[in-house]
Parts: C-alpha cells; sequence; structure tokens
C-alpha cells in the first residue's frame, strides 16, 4: 500500500475508535468536586456559560476539522497530476465572511461570560442574607457565624465543615491569617483568593440539603505551602428546621468535666496545653460558662477577624472530619493526631511562633498513650 493510503487508512480507523475513547474518557465521571454538577444558581450559571463555549467550540471545532479533511481527501495527489494546481491570493468572500462570523461567535462566548461575572460579583444585601466570615489558615479554613449569636453574645465559630440552610443567599467575608489561599466550592461558585490584609468576598447560594454525610466538597486552589493539597472543606447543606437546630447546638457550651470525675485527667491535660491554641466553649458543673484558650484578631485595612491559632474544638465530634476535611473523624485517627499530627498531615509546627501569630501546624506534644486515651475520651463527649 502506498503511504498515503497507509496513512489514509489509519486515519479513518482512527477516527472509528476515538468516538468511543471519548465516551469511556467520560464514564470515569465527574469526580465528586466538579463545577459541571452545579448545585445552586451561581454554580449553574457559570457551568452554563461553559456548556455554551463547549457547544460553540466543537461547532468550529468540527467546522475546520471537517473542511481540512475535506480538501484534504478532494485535492489529494493523484497518479499523473503534475501541474502545478491553480495559485489563488486574496478572496474578500472568505475574509469577510471569515471576520463576521468570528465576530458573530466571540459576542456570542462575551455577552453572557460578562453577563455571569456581574452577577457574581453583585453584593447581596438584606436582613435574608446569611453573613459568614471566612479565615484562610495555613492550612485550615475558619468560620464565624457573626449572625448567628449566643445569649452571651458570643458568636458561632467552627472550623472546615461550613453549614448552610438551603436557598438562602451566605455572603462569605474573607481574608487570610498567613499567606494567599484561594476559596472554592465547585459546585456552589468559582474561586476566590483570600489575601493577608485584605477582604475579599463570594457569594453561596444552594438548591438543596445534602445527603447526611456527603457534604459538598471544596478545596483551597492557591498554593499556599507544605500542606496545600490537604487544605480541604466541605459544605454540608440542611433545610430550615435542621439548619436551625445545628445552629443551636453550635451554640450551647460543651460540658467541662467536674473535678476527680474519669474525664477530669483528659481535661486536665487539655487545659495545660491544648489551649495555647484552640478555643473551646464549656459549661462546669456550676453553670458557669467559659471560653478558654487564645483569641487573637486577624486584621485587615477595614475589619478585624476574630480568629484563633488552631480550629474551634468546642463541637468537634459533631464533624465528619478534621485536619481540613482530610481525615474521617474516629478514635483512631484521632490518637495518631494527637500523637504525632505530622504523621498525617504535613506540617512544620517547629516553625511556630505564637508570639507574632505564626503557625504552621500542630506540633506533637509529647503525651504519653495513657494521655492521649484520656485526651480522646474527653474530646468524644464534645458533640
Ligand atoms: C501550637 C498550637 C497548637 C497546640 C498547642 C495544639 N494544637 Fe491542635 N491544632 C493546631 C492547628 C494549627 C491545627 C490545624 C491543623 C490543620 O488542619 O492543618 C490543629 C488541629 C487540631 C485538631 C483537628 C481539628 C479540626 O477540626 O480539624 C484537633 C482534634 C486538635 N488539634 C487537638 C489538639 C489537642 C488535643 C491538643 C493538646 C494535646 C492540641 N490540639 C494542641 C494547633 C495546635
Ligand atoms: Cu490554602
Amino acid at each position: 500500500m502506498p503511504a498515503r493510503h497507509q496513512f489514509i487508512h489509519r486515519f479513518s480507523r482512527f477516527m472509528r475508535v476515538a468516538p468511543v475513547v471519548l465516551l469511556l474518557a467520560a464514564c470515569s465521571g465527574s469526580g465528586p468536586q466538579t463545577a459541571l454538577e452545579p448545585q445552586g444558581p451561581i454554580g449553574r450559571d457559570i457551568d452554563g456559560v461553559w456548556d455554551l463555549v463547549l457547544m460553540l467550540a466543537t461547532f468550529v471545532f468540527v467546522l475546520v476539522m471537517g473542511l481540512m479533511v475535506w480538501a484534504m481527501w478532494r485535492y489529494r495527489e493523484r497518479p499523473g497530476d503534475d501541474a502545478e494546481p491553480k495559485q489563488l491570493h486574496g478572496s474578500s468572500v472568505i475574509e469577510i465572511g471569515g471576520v463576521h462570523f468570528s465576530v458573530v461567535l466571540q459576542t456570542d462566548i462575551t455577552v453572557p461570560t460578562v453577563r455571569g461575572l456581574l452577577d457574581i460579583r453583585q453584593v447581596p444585601e438584606g436582613p435574608d442574607v446569611l453573613q459568614i466570615r471566612v479565615t484562610g489558615h495555613q492550612w485550615w479554613w475558619e468560620f464565624e457565624y457573626v449572625d448567628e449569636t449566643a445569649p452571651d453574645g458570643r458568636t458561632l465559630i467552627t472550623a472546615n465543615e461550613l453549614h448552610i440552610p438551603e436557598d438562602v443567599t451566605v455572603y462569605l467575608t474573607m481574608t487570610s491569617a498567613d499567606v494567599i489561599h484561594s476559596f472554592w466550592v465547585p459546585a456552589l461558585n468559582g474561586k476566590r483568593d483570600v489575601v493577608p490584609g485584605r477582604v475579599t468576598n463570594l457569594t453561596l447560594i444552594a438548591d438543596d440539603p445534602t445527603p447526611p454525610g456527603e457534604p459538598l466538597p471544596g478545596q483551597c486552589a492557591e498554593f499556599c505551602g507544605l500542606a496545600h493539597a490537604d487544605m480541604r472543606l466541605k459544605v454540608h447543606v440542611h433545610d430550615a428546621a435542621n439548619y436551625a437546630t445545628w445552629v443551636d447546638e453550635q451554640l450551647a457550651p460543651s460540658a467541662q468535666p467536674a473535678p476527680e470525675t474519669p474525664l477530669d485527667a483528659g481535661w486536665q491535660t487539655f487545659s495545660a496545653l491544648c489551649t495555647a491554641c484552640h478555643q473551646v466553649t464549656l459549661e462546669d458543673v456550676e453553670g458557669e460558662v467559659t471560653t478558654h484558650g487564645p483569641e487573637r484578631y486577624v486584621t485587615t485595612d477595614d475589619l478585624d477577624f476574630r480568629s484563633s491559632f488552631g480550629p474551634n474544638l468546642t463541637h468537634l465530634y459533631s464533624r465528619d472530619t478534621f485536619g481540613s476535611g482530610t481525615f474521617t473523624l474516629n478514635e483512631d485517627h484521632l490518637s495518631q493526631w494527637i500523637d504525632n499530627p505530622a504523621s498525617l498531615k504535613p506540617m512544620r509546627a517547629d516553625r511556630n511562633d505564637l508570639a507574632t501569630g505564626r503557625v504552621l501546624g500542630m506540633p506533637d506534644l509529647g503525651l504519653s498513650p495513657t494521655e492521649i486515651a484520656e485526651v480522646v475520651d474527653l474530646l468524644e463527649t464534645w458533640r
């Protein structure tokens, strides 16, 4: 077979398998963290632009490739063809037509894109907007619900797992305690940089409650150092009633063990070592509610964000995961974490300097196996 026939033969064989390959690639599935299965109106806006661009790009691809293949076939060299083909220079039909065609196509893409961008940037206002502050840390997320307050004025503070009500506009006001991070929950909105010293915002709206244990996944999308890949987050969406229950549970203090009770051993260790970085709000046997642990402020030109050096642990056991959405929360993982945090998640706690607010992870505090078991027993009661 002459070389060019062999090429055409191979090419046509490839064209027959190509659709199958593409189809199989699609089966590998939309992973859980995808912008292609939007779960809210903003996510849908973005996905709509993507669908449109894909459609137009496919049309242009098929048109151009089709014309090219047709031209290759139609004007292929035939035996006895030795005259030079007719030489053409310029064609006003093709040039003017081509320019018009691309202007129309690009306008079709530009208009919805710019409209979408403006929509996304709109600042939602009104009493129904749920305001949440977000502080990005190397390598975890802190959330303060400034509208959800306990009778004593405490705000709701949690970490890594965001809980929001369905169909409510949630407005995030964000900053970073250290380097630039990027907040990204693909099903709900695009990425937004989280910048030290500055405030950035992002709106989230979710259509439906997520099934228990299947929150929407998110991820820090700006390389921020060692454990960047483990800086994940989860969004649990609830109906209004379940959301209200969650808020009440989170605002309630957990219990501080009474002296001389079995859990008190864990509390002694915890209050000696862990409250250097972690806040907990506890009610003691006398009914006194105290927030233990450091309060720090992450400052920007506009706002001071209330924060701490590590995640708030008051309701640790209400979370499914820990370590910024990376590890399933269970006794084994938690014991390993307290024994040697860096064995689970890459961190550089040796470079911590609380005086300057620099925290690069949780240190190995050198607890004995008994002390670890006592602390874990205590943490398990903070639900
Ligand atoms: C020097 C500060 C520091 C001290 C002291 C400290 N931690 Fe931490 N801890 C952290 C930081 C920072 C994180 C977040 C790590 C991450 O996810 O990247 C963390 C995370 C955790 C988490 C996971 C929380 C979550 O929701 O992801 C638990 C549980 C925890 N610490 C328990 C403890 C216990 C128990 C002690 C005391 C024995 C302790 N920590 C002492 C800094 C500290
Ligand atoms: Cu990050």
